[in-house]
């Protein structure tokens, strides 16, 4: 016979024993897009202790619309081979333009992420971080419906080697950053540079290009990445982020030994 208070002490056990594992860790994402997802498939698969925090329900970022609610997305070439990777389907449209049904494309990315090692806490937002003083150490962090309900309760906090923003458009990590300590960033002005208007063919290189450390112990991956350096927005093609993922893993991972 089925008991409900069983059913209930299953889901909170099992959930806990997830949050305290994810209380000190190798590398901690925030934004569960394309960019934090790849990122953290790469990182898991590397045999990372790695956890993404994601604001909403649903993870996926702006990839399940494709385009104005369109859902096809289109990749290039270059991002064919992390396609492969995690089992997505494609269709070339034309030389170097190919399309994947979005909504595939996020169900795999999110899939092959958490069975390659991913932890995934959804609801959660990160409101700070932990600097120590020079680097960064770790998020802070509330449930999402704490802030939206504007509840004055304190966050929690967790540990982490490496931080990744890859909270997309609105880099809100970087912009933390920013505001606790101005000027320090690793771009120009040492402030968030802000993103440019649509230029897609520039914009996906430059995603690539600005996938890097912005902070001690702080990576950007994504379109985080180009609104921090000012690079232009790309629209629905989704190859730089998937890149632009894989690069930050493959750096945090020479990094982290
Ligand atoms: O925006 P998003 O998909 O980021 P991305 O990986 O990909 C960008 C593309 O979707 C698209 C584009 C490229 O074609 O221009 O926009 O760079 O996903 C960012 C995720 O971060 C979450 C947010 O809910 C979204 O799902 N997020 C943002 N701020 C926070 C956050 C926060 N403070 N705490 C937790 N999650």
């Amino acid at each position: 016979m089925l008991d409900e208070v069983k059913i209930t002490k299953a889901i909170i056990d099992r959930y806990f024993i997830k949050l305290n594992n994810c209380l000190e860790t190798d590398v901690a994402i925030v934004g569960g897009g394309p960019s934090g997802l790849i990122a953290g498939y790469y990182l898991a698969k590397a045999g990372k202790k790695v956890v993404l925090f994601e604001r909403k329900l649903s993870i996926g970022g702006g990839m399940w619309g494709g385009g104005m609610m369109f859902n096809e997305i289109v990749v290039q070439k270059d991002a064919l081979l992390i396609l492969e990777e995690m089992g997505v389907r494609y269709k070339q449209y034309e030389d170097d333009y190919y399309t994947a049904d979005s909504i595939e494309t996020v169900s795999c990315l999110v899939a092959k992420a958490v069975q390659a090692g991913l932890t995934i806490l959804n609801c959660i937002s990160i409101e700070d971080v932990i600097m120590r003083p020079e680097r960064i150490t770790g998020l802070v962090l509330n449930w999402s419906p704490v802030e939206m309900a504007g509840l004055h309760i304190d966050p929690l906090s967790v540990s982490s080697q490496y931080v990744i923003d890859a909270t997309g458009h609105a880099t809100e990590v970087v912009k933390v950053v920013q505001k606790k300590v101005p000027g320090r960033l690793n771009t120009p002005t040492g402030m968030i540079e802000g993103e440019k208007s649509m230029w897609a063919d520039k914009a996906e290189a430059l995603t690539l290009e600005n996938t890097k450390e912005v902070f001690p112990g702080l990576y950007i991956a994504g379109m985080a990445a180009n609104a921090t350096f000012g690079g232009p927005r790309m629209g629905p093609i989704f190859g730089g982020m998937l890149l632009s993922g894989e690069k930050v893993a493959k750096e945090l991972i020479a990094r982290l030994g």
